[in-house]
């Protein structure tokens, strides 16, 4: 049940299939249409080189706030719907993808449920992450009180380049 209060979330987009600039502009639009939510900024979409399993394309990804009033787990349920309705398959963990929706932050906060670890375990160590993060949110601040534009400048030229 929406609540009647409005949180400020992050969500993460990446796309290494099927035209991955065309799957996150989508998303961005697919975004803007949920129910109880207004996407309130999005980045510039980035390049990026694959993290972990290296032996895929590059991906492009991107950030996005929304303002909400769907609880951490229903704004989870719309985002892995998105997923869903790009065509997502999960054959193995990291594979390339035509669109993955990550939640990254939902206020300030904390939570460890098997379905959702809130904030997201590792995007304190993603280029691909922190860099569009502190494009649109240069306000945040994260772990042991860490602005995200100094994380962020820890993976500068790390295969994450900003699209014109
Ligand atoms: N997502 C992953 C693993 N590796 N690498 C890049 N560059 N971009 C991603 O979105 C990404 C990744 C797991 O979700
Ligand atoms: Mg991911
Ligand atoms: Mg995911």
């Amino acid at each position: 049940m929406p609540k009647n209060q409005t949180s400020r979330a992050f969500i993460a987009l990446g796309s290494n299939l099927q035209n991955p600039e065309v799957q996150v502009k989508n998303a961005l639009l697919a975004l803007e249409k949920l129910p109880n939510t207004k996407l309130v900024k999005a980045s510039s979409l980035y390049k990026t080189a694959p993290v972990g399993y290296l032996n895929q394309p590059d991906f492009i990804n991107a950030v996005a706030e929304v303002s909400t009033e769907l609880s951490p787990l229903e704004l989870l349920a719309v985002i892995l719907n998105i997923e869903t309705e790009a065509g997502r398959k999960r054959p193995f963990a990291n594979a390339p993808r035509v669109l993955d929706c990550d939640l990254l932050l939902y206020d300030d906060l904390t939570m460890h449920t098997k379905k959702l670890t809130l904030p997201h375990p590792r995007m304190f160590e993603r280029g691909f992450v922190l860099l569009p993060l502190a494009e649109i949110a240069p306000d945040l601040v994260l772990l042991n009180s860490e602005s995200v534009v100094k994380l962020a400048e820890n993976y500068k030229n790390q295969g994450v380049k900003k699209l014109t």
